[in-house]
């Protein structure tokens, strides 16, 4: 028989005041293993804006804004994300309902014009404290999982082609990575194109390679160059244009002697996308949470992609744990994610941000298992690493 306080005192449900209580702020700079080189910046520390969002219910969920380099990749930056939400877009959200994640995103968007990636950071923090709240993975919010591991490359960037070389060997033996990203346009495409020649010699055999120009080339020189890349059997060959220049990407796929296309920095809104559709300027995008404006954002560029026989590639912006796990929840339920993605971020760091790291094996990232995004913040690591 039951005891009594068993029937009428059965478990508390888990508390349901999903009202955003509380949303704090915080820059950290946390040092990278080695230099990494784009055409427009160089870094040696990576810097973030975490964002820890309390639920009425007392439960925090987390979310990451990153930045390359200052305002350099994209217009924005730590110190602007940080203000952005402190100012505008916190308070549009404090007193709503944390799992209305489409009304949030209007909040937001009324609150401020753009300032994707400090959206993203908010957006992503309600979805892992919903996730924590209900006992299920972000994944399983946006439809559920399809997949529970990635393919995952590793971008070379140091420029200096000896080093580039022994780090993909290193890569290769600890069965880590066996495609790699090459950043060019740092320097003059002769100059890129030999360093490329060099890598090539060595590596293509046993790895795929490709190529970032980060919006380096103009037209004429991408005309030139292209057909010379697919000669060193370089796979694919992300944004060799500026964002602006959509005509001159679908100018260029027009042509059967270059390598396909990945559109990165021309892809922001699914807005953008339906333009490099209608272009037929690309034949895959990269899905960046900072690009569009969190998880719901992204979703729509890639059925926007999807409809349009248009390649997904799971993009990264040097992500912590945090920023990478946020991605993995969301590719984890698409489709068909052609070109696996390069979250490779918390390995390029000194130093995690979590307490327990994201797996990295087998050539794969591993989707962390557990409620919310599936990684906790370490508050060690986020007093240690903080901006003061
Ligand atoms: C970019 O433009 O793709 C992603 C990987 C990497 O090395 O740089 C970033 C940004
Ligand atoms: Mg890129």
């Amino acid at each position: 028989m039951l005891a009594r306080t068993q029937l009428h005192d059965p478990a508390p449900p888990p508390a349901r005041d999903l009202a955003v209580a509380e949303i704090r702020t915080t820059i950290v700079d946390v040092p990278t293993v080695r230099t990494h080189k784009l055409s427009q910046t160089s870094v040696t520390a990576q810097s973030y804006v975490i964002v820890r969002l309390r639920l009425g219910n007392g439960v925090e969920g987390i979310g990451e804004a990153a930045t390359l380099g200052g305002p350099r990749w994209s217009e924005e930056s730590v110190e602007g994300i940080k203000a952005v939400i402190d100012a505008y877009l916190a308070p549009a959200l404090l007193g709503h309902k944390a799992d209305r994640f489409v009304a949030a995103g209007e909040r937001l968007d009324a609150a401020a014009k753009r300032n994707n990636a400090a959206k993203a950071a908010i957006e992503t923090a309600l979805f892992d404290a919903v996730g924590r709240t209900l006992g299920l993975p972000v994944a399983a919010l946006l439809g559920g999982a399809v997949r529970a591991s990635f393919p995952v490359l590793w971008t070379l960037a140091s420029g200096d082609p000896d080093q580039e070389i022994a780090e993909a060997e290193a890569k290769l033996d600890a069965r880590l990575h066996r495609s790699f990203k090459i950043k060019i346009g740092a320097q003059a495409p002769e100059a890129d194109l030999a360093r490329l020649a060099r890598l090539s010699r060595a590596l293509v055999d046993r790895a795929q390679l490709i190529v970032d120009a980060n919006q380096a080339w103009d037209e004429a020189t991408a005309r030139r160059c292209l057909p010379r890349l697919t000669d060193l059997g370089i796979a694919l060959v992300e944004q060799p244009l500026p964002a602006w220049n959509v005509a001159g990407m679908g100018r260029l796929r027009t042509r059967d002697d270059i390598p396909p296309l990945l559109a990165d920095e021309c892809v922001f809104t699914s807005h953008d996308m339906l333009a490099v559709a209608q272009d037929a300027a690309a034949d895959a995008v990269s899905l960046k949470l900072v690009k569009h404006g969190g998880l719901v954002g992204l979703r729509k560029v890639a059925a926007v992609a999807e409809a349009a026989g248009i390649g997904l590639y799971g993009g990264c912006l040097l992500e912590s744990s945090v920023g990478a796990a946020a991605h993995l929840q969301a590719f984890a339920g698409l489709r068909d994610l052609a070109w696996g993605c390069e979250h490779f971020g918390p390995q390029i760091l000194t130093d995690d941000l979590v307490t327990e790291p994201l797996r990295f094996r087998d050539f794969a990232v591993h989707l962390p298992e557990g409620p919310g995004l599936g990684v906790t913040l370490d508050p060690d690591k986020l007093r240690h690493y903080a901006r003061s």
